[in-house]
């Protein structure tokens, strides 16, 4: 590992977060571990989907990764150097069940547990998510999300998992961002598996849910003393101008990207609205009497990803996607395709993505005002930018450190405004497999050069190393 400019600076913060505030950085099995086909491990949807032509950006695939299997150590270290108090992990399905079903793999379980004990010795706090889109390949060939099975397969596999690690590992999340999961899986193909079959891709997204609330619980029958909550992707959502239709725009896409996940997992239902829209494209029998309920099994957080905002149009011809896909792909708006998005002027990271702190400010409120009080944790947060590694051997990421300041500023303020939240994890701790762009887009506070596997620390991991070490922000301006 190469380290840049770690002098001490003391100043003081002009913003402190409260005393216990968690500041994580987080990541993904598949994003980061390869060791594909090693330790019993079975095949994923995403080790399929890499194979297939034109699915992945240049052809990348995650075979290596980031190598994480096996420098697993010397990652820890550079959590413990840069001090993170918490660090969010993805267990790989099919590493631990092979083929999503039967007894633990104890050789999977094996690393995890290793993993597991040199965090807690380097005193950072491991959150687990159990699920980060590596479905077993033999349960997709079973039918998938679309199919009511797998959201029992699931539950078993969380139960199993969280009765191996409940004892050292205190915070799980169950499913991450269902909405990716399901609309970009089984609608858009944009992800693993490439399904492109609108009305399936409800069934998968109300089976993630359900396989949430079965996990829940599951794990809570087990009377350990864990914290179990799920993770969802949410965003500000704006109408491109005041007309009737932009209006209905963001009735529409606040609906499927908010509302469909939040109403159901706090409050038991599903928006009437979207509901509505939905039903124009399939039939929602799939909808059993007590799915309600078990999905809204209370669940003692809500880990939050928020990134940007969309800006939406109604009108005729106003499908510009702001968030366009690498390769080819469907639509994963869901009876609402015809939707555009267009560029609300502000600066873009690397992925097109605006960057709207006002968003997240947004985000929290609403979920504080409309919303059962429940403790809340950003568990991802970040930005995509072309880095390079320059002569001094360092990487200047100005704009993801003013990115990630920025954001953090508004957590604060939040927090001042009464929202109780917890914590923040960054994505990623390490540039990594980014899904469709392949290696093309870079998230890390590390920089990852991938010919070699060296890890640089960025600019960005100095400032938040000292942040963390602050417990607070300094003034970007006043430097
Ligand atoms: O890399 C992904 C992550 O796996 C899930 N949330 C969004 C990140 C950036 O696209």
């Amino acid at each position: 590992m190469t380290t840049h400019d770690t002098k001490t600076k003391v100043d003081t913060p002009d913003v402190t977060f409260p005393t216990g505030f968690v500041w994580g950085a987080a990541t993904s099995a598949y994003q980061i571990e390869g060791a594909v086909a090693e330790d019993g491990r079975s095949v994923s949807i995403w080790d399929t989907f890499v194979r297939q032509p034109g699915r992945v950006l240049d052809g990348d695939d995650a075979d290596v990764a980031i190598d994480h299997y096996h420098r697993y150590r010397d990652d820890v270290r550079i959590m413990s150097e840069l001090g993170l108090t918490a660090y969010r992990f993805s267990m790989s399905w099919p590493r631990l069940q092979v083929d999503g079903k039967g007894p633990l793999n104890p050789r999977g379980l094996d690393f995890y547990k290793r993993l597991v004990d040199e965090l807690l010795a380097a005193g950072i706090d491991p959150w687990v998510t159990l699920y980060h889109w590596d479905l077993p390949q033999a349960l997709e060939d079973a039918g998938g999300w679309p199919s009511r099975d797998t959201s029992k397969r699931f539950a078993d596999y969380a139960t199993a998992v969280h009765a191996a690690l409940g004892d050292r590992v205190r915070n799980w999340s169950t499913v991450n961002e269902p909405w990716c999961a399901a609309f970009l899986g089984y609608a858009s193909g944009e992800h693993a598996p490439g399904r492109r079959e609108p009305a399936a891709s409800i069934e998968a997204a109300h089976h993630l849910l359900l396989a949430h609330g079965l996990a829940v619980e599951g794990m809570r029958a087990q009377g350990l003393q864990t914290r179990i909550g799920g993770s969802v992707n949410l965003y500000a959502v704006s109408p491109a101008t005041s007309s009737e239709a932009d209006h209905d725009a963001v009735r529409r896409i606040d609906g499927l990207q908010n509302r469909f996940f939040l109403d159901s997992l706090l409050l038991g239902h599903y928006p009437e609205d979207v509901l509505s829209d939905l039903s124009k494209v399939g039939d929602l029998g799939f909808i059993k009497d007590g799915d309600m309920e078990t999905i809204a099994a209370p669940i003692d957080m809500l880990l939050i990803n928020y990134y940007s905002r969309f800006t939406v149009s109604g009108a005729p011809g106003g499908a510009v996607s702001a968030a366009a896909a690498p390769t080819d792909a469907g639509s994963p708006w869901v009876g609402s395709e015809s939707i555009g998005f267009v560029n609300g002027g502000r600066p873009v990271t690397a992925m097109g993505w605006e960057v709207d702190d006002t968003g997240l400010h947004e985000v929290l409120l609403r979920l504080a005002a409309e919303y059962p009080a429940i403790p809340l944790v950003i568990s991802e947060n970040g930005a995509a930018y072309d880095d390079e590694v320059t002569p001094d051997g360092a990487v200047h990421d100005t704009e993801r450190l003013a990115y990630i300041d920025a954001h953090l500023r508004t957590c604060h303020s939040a927090i001042e405004a009464g929202v109780p939240l917890e914590g923040y994890f960054a994505w990623s701790l390490m540039d990594n497999f980014e899904w469709a762009w392949g290696y093309g887009k870079r998230f890390g506070l590390v920089y990852v050069d991938y010919p070699t596997q060296e890890r640089i620390l960025k600019d960005s991991a100095l400032w938040y190393a000292e942040s963390i070490r602050l417990g607070g922000l300094r003034n970007l301006s006043a430097q």
